[in-house]
């Protein structure tokens, strides 16, 4: 074509350019939510973030490069399974080992958040040494939620079932989940009045290769509204931001997940804010290719 086109892609990115064998990062949309049981909506999700990301910019003013240099291929979204989130973790799973067996960096856009359990599974599986860095307002560390161990309440859990993980941001969570927390020595670094700032702390628990997984609801609501179970007090941007910095300059991202927007709760402006936030763990996570 001649004329000026708008890719319905990452960024916009020219699906050409940044096909799948060009591309250094594959984003895997996921648009499934069926366990969540507040505010309903995070299967729309995954489109909203392509949708608001094709309005972003290529730079990144912090690091002063092009992320997208280093490709970013935007996959055909995962197909829902009826049969529950067993089975839709499970197809997770597969996507995301298939991807990652061809050496890509796989980011899940969810989705709720129980579906992060089956991308965990698949980067494990082929990487030694992994821990899970979990940003959320949730511990989300339930056996079992309304029936189910697959519950978006159990998600961090069902993580846990595969690697080590370390909790940040928290700020809600029940009395069995805090007496699990210290029982196993989970690292967690709960929300209070201040902002996190003990970036090192954090950092030092993790394992040479990490996990993201990214429950937007560890935000605070004031800015990332759009989320199934909003929860007061949350991470600011920046204070977010440095300890994602922080962990791709000292450990090496293996796979990252931004999961539980739900943009019919917000402002249109979280589905920005979310997509920005996937482009930021891309350019942490690559700084050292571009
Ligand atoms: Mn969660």
């Amino acid at each position: 074509m001649v004329w000026p086109t708008v890719p319905r892609t990452f960024l916009a990115l020219d699906p050409n350019e940044h096909s799948l064998e060009r591309s250094r990062v594959v984003l895997l949309p996921v648009p499934y939510d069926a366990t969540t049981s507040y505010r309903p909506g995070a299967r729309a999700g995954p489109g909203a973030i392509i949708e608001a990301s094709r309005q972003m910019e290529d730079y990144d003013t912090e690091l002063g490069c092009d992320p997208s240099a280093v490709g970013i291929y935007t996959a055909p979204e995962i197909e829902p399974h009826a049969g529950g989130p067993k089975a839709m973790a499970a197809r997770v799973h597969q996507a995301v080992a298939w991807y990652a067996g061809q050496d890509k960096l796989v980011g899940m856009l969810g989705g709720e958040h129980s579906l992060s359990a089956g991308a965990v599974r698949a980067v494990v599986e082929r990487t030694e040494d992994v821990s899970v860095l979990v940003f959320d307002a949730q511990a989300d560390l339930r056996e079992a939620y309304q029936g189910t161990r697959s519950s978006h309440a159990s998600a961090v859990r069902r993580i846990a079932d595969h690697a080590p993980v370390t909790l940040v941001g928290v700020r809600s969570m029940t009395v069995g989940e805090a007496a699990l927390a210290r029982t196993r020595s989970i690292p967690l670094f709960a929300r209070g009045p201040e902002p996190i700032t003990d970036v090192e702390a954090i950092v030092e628990g993790l394992s040479a290769n990490v996990y993201v997984s990214f429950d937007l609801d560890a935000f605070d609501p004031s800015f990332m509204a759009a989320v199934g179970t909003p929860e007061p007090g949350g991470l600011g941007w920046w204070e977010a931001l440095a300890i994602l910095r922080a962990v791709g300059e000292q450990r090496r991202i293996v796979g990252f997940d931004v999961v539980e927007l739900a943009p019919a709760e917000g402002p249109e402006a979280c589905a920005y804010t979310a997509a920005k936030l996937v482009y930021k763990v891309i350019a942490y996570a690559t700084r050292d290719s571009t």
